[in-house]
């Protein structure tokens, strides 16, 4: 079945414009902005312009650019926030909820970055 991308979903209308967010980093094909309701000091949403749905949505459709683009906007908010693993900072949790049993409330393909207390974790 092919993707389905709803454009009616609140983080569409954010890049659209229509709603506010506290924007932390924008890049050409990037968007990264503070978690409404943040579960950690640092809780940053990272979310491709394009429109794709899930994770994999976006690593099977995306173009390399945009892939190159997300993946070094992670870093560099990880690195603004000061979360690094490496060279003092005392690292983080990247999360990316997809479909009904991964629990994703909104269907625009976003990766949680939390940071600045240590994250509980499901798995081990
Ligand atoms: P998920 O379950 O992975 O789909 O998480 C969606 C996240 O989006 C959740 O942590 C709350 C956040 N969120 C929902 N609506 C808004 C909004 O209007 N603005 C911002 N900044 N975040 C939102």
């Amino acid at each position: 079945m092919p993707y389905v991308y709803d454009d009616t979903n609140i983080f569409a209308r954010i890049l659209r414009g229509e709603i506010p967010n506290k924007t932390v980093l924008e890049t050409e094909h990037t968007l990264a902005f503070a978690d409404i309701a943040p579960k950690a000091p640092v809780h940053v949403l990272v979310i491709p312009k394009g429109p794709y749905v899930t994770y994999d949505h976006f690593c099977a459709e995306a173009s390399a650019a945009e892939i190159v683009d997300f993946a070094r906007t992670v870093a560099e908010v990880v690195k603004r926030s000061g979360a690094e693993a490496h060279s003092g900072g005392k690292g983080f949790r990247a999360i990316t909820n997809a479909g009904e049993h991964g629990v994703q409330e909104v269907p625009h393909f976003h990766m949680h970055i939390l940071a600045g207390r240590p994250i509980g974790r499901m798995i081990s």
